[in-house]
């Protein structure tokens, strides 16, 4: 069975390009109801410990380099089958390929700067909001 949570970021290119308030409106529009909510940096070291399943790829040094440029937004969303349809209302990771009205074909830049991040299973949205929320933070 799917969970019902997700864990998203929205990433340092939307954060700079004004675009919090636009996407956490899709994201509330689109049935999601918000858990939690931080605006924080990552250091160097959270970076590549929030990513460290990519460090073998050729990108990891660009994606660590560009997630720690600026602040970002982290979330626990909840919704039924909240990963999956997430992952639908993000769109692709390359936003040149991602579907029409998607957030990343909206809002993002590029395939690495692409405005927000989506967890890919629900035992990754456990470990990931865990990473930025204590039990305290999520209601
Ligand atoms: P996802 O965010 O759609 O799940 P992943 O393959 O998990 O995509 O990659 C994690 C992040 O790494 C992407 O969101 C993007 O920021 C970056 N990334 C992925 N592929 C590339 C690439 O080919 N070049 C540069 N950055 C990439
Ligand atoms: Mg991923």
């Amino acid at each position: 069975m799917n969970g019902n949570r997700t864990f998203t970021m929205i990433k340092p290119d939307a954060v700079e390009k004004n675009y919090i308030g636009a996407i956490l409106e899709k994201i509330n529009s689109a049935g999601f109801t918000i858990k939690a909510l931080k605006y924080t940096r990552l250091s160097r070291a959270e970076a590549e410990t929030f990513y460290a399943i990519h460090k073998d790829r050729p990108f990891f040094g660009e994606l660590v380099e560009y997630m720690i440029s600026g602040p970002i937004v982290a979330a626990i969303l909840e919704k039924n089958n909240a990963v999956e349809d997430f992952r639908t209302l993000i769109g692709a990771t390359d936003p040149a390929q991602a579907a029409e009205g998607t957030i990343r074909k909206m809002y993002a830049t590029s395939i690495s700067a692409n405005a927000v991040h989506g967890s890919d299973s629900d035992d990754n949205a456990a470990i990931e909001g865990g990473f930025f929320f204590a039990q305290r933070d999520i209601h």
